[in-house]
């Protein structure tokens, strides 16, 4: 009898393999595809290359990736012609040895322009014509070469403005709103299978942005462009309330057919952090999965970083930081352990 006790006790004891506990993920790939979509992150090239930790990270939690500058049009084209594809190659290939689908970011912005590319505008001697030129042999340039290798492009990025108004690009000043069709057809044309999305932030929460939006999407869809699908931005803050309305925005864009995706996720804090800020965060990151796992179409969620050592939020908001998963020695925050605890609805 006793030694029956005994044994019973030792195999209760024993720590189960993970497998056992399908319900505690043990770690965000893992949560990811209990749930069935891909949690991404952004990624910072130099950090990829130069820091072994941030690598290791990087590849045990993530199973989508989009490169936070390196395949912007600067990046790539910085003189005229002369292709630097070096950083956005190393992040493909990257992403093809680790089992991590790549999210194109971006082909039509009205940000990190080459200088070539803006001033030839402003001084005159790129004109209307050319300047069209330019941006469809930019667009399929980019995704031709990456033809097969990225999972879904964000083919235009952020057009309308807060109040719901067009952004006044140099695209829209120059080429006029069709620019944002003909965007669609060329990348769709360069690679037919990649998924092709609007992306924008404060599309969360702010009605006039989200039906304009809308209107774009539906005013495409009307004339057979190729549009497959919305992307969330979702650059939280703590200091503002949560978007609560979050989750029916997606379903208005899913009811259009599109495929949702949360793109650029983070949630910024004024400093210094504290236990409590750190408890609202974890709670905003929780409903941000949670709003996105309620919509079936919502695919992919991937954060603007996962490390607070690299993230755009200090440099663009004295005062504010501590936006990630993880803190700058890559200790796990309490919003990954939230992430962990997000079970099927
Ligand atoms: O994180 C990016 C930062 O390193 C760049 O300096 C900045 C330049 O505009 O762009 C940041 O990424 C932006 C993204 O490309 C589009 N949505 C907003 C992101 C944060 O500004």
């Amino acid at each position: 009898m006793k030694p029956l006790i005994i044994a019973l006790a030792l195999v209760l004891a024993a720590p189960l393999p993970a497998h056992a506990h399908p319900w505690k993920p043990s770690d965000l790939r893992d949560l990811a595809r209990q749930h069935g979509i891909r949690i991404g992150s952004a990624v910072d090239i130099a950090a990829l290359r130069g820091e072994a930790d941030y690598r290791k990270v990087l590849d045990r939690e993530f199973s989508h990736v989009t490169a936070e500058n390196a395949m912007k049009w600067e990046s790539i084209e910085p003189d005229r012609g002369a292709y630097t594809w070096a950083d956005a190659d190393a992040l493909v290939e990257h992403a093809r040895r680790n089992d991590q689908r790549v999210r194109g970011h971006t082909l039509v912005w009205h940000n990190q322009l080459p200088a070539w590319l803006t001033s030839g505008v402003e001084d005159g001697t790129i004109d209307a014509a050319e300047l069209r030129k330019i941006l469809r042999d930019h667009i399929t340039t980019e995704v031709r070469r990456y033809k097969g290798k990225i999972r879904a492009w964000d083919v235009v990025n952020e057009v309308v403005n807060d109040d719901g108004t067009m952004r006044q690009s140099i695209w829209l000043t120059h080429l006029g709103p069709g620019y944002i069709a003909d965007a669609f057809r060329w990348a769709h044309r360069a690679d037919p299978h990649a998924k092709l999305y609007i992306n924008d932030y404060n599309l969360e929460w702010n009605a006039a942005k989200i039906e304009t939006t809308l209107s774009i999407v539906k005013d495409l869809q009307a004339q057979g462009v190729p549009i497959h699908g919305a992307g969330f931005q979702g650059h939280l803050g703590i200091q503002y309330d949560y978007p609560g309305d979050w989750a029916n925005v997606m379903r208005r864009f899913a009811d259009l057919g599109l495929e949702i995706a949360v793109t650029e996720l983070d949630v910024r804090m004024e400093l210094p952090v504290t236990p409590e800020k750190l408890a609202t965060q974890a709670d905003y990151y929780r409903r941000a999965l949670t709003d996105c796992l309620s919509v079936k179409v919502c695919r992919e969620f991937t954060v603007w970083g996962f490390t607070d050592r690299h993230s755009w939020v200090p440099g663009w908001f004295p005062g504010q930081g501590a936006a990630c998963l993880f803190d700058e020695n890559l200790a796990p925050k309490p919003a990954y352990q939230a992430l962990l605890g997000v079970t099927k609805a």
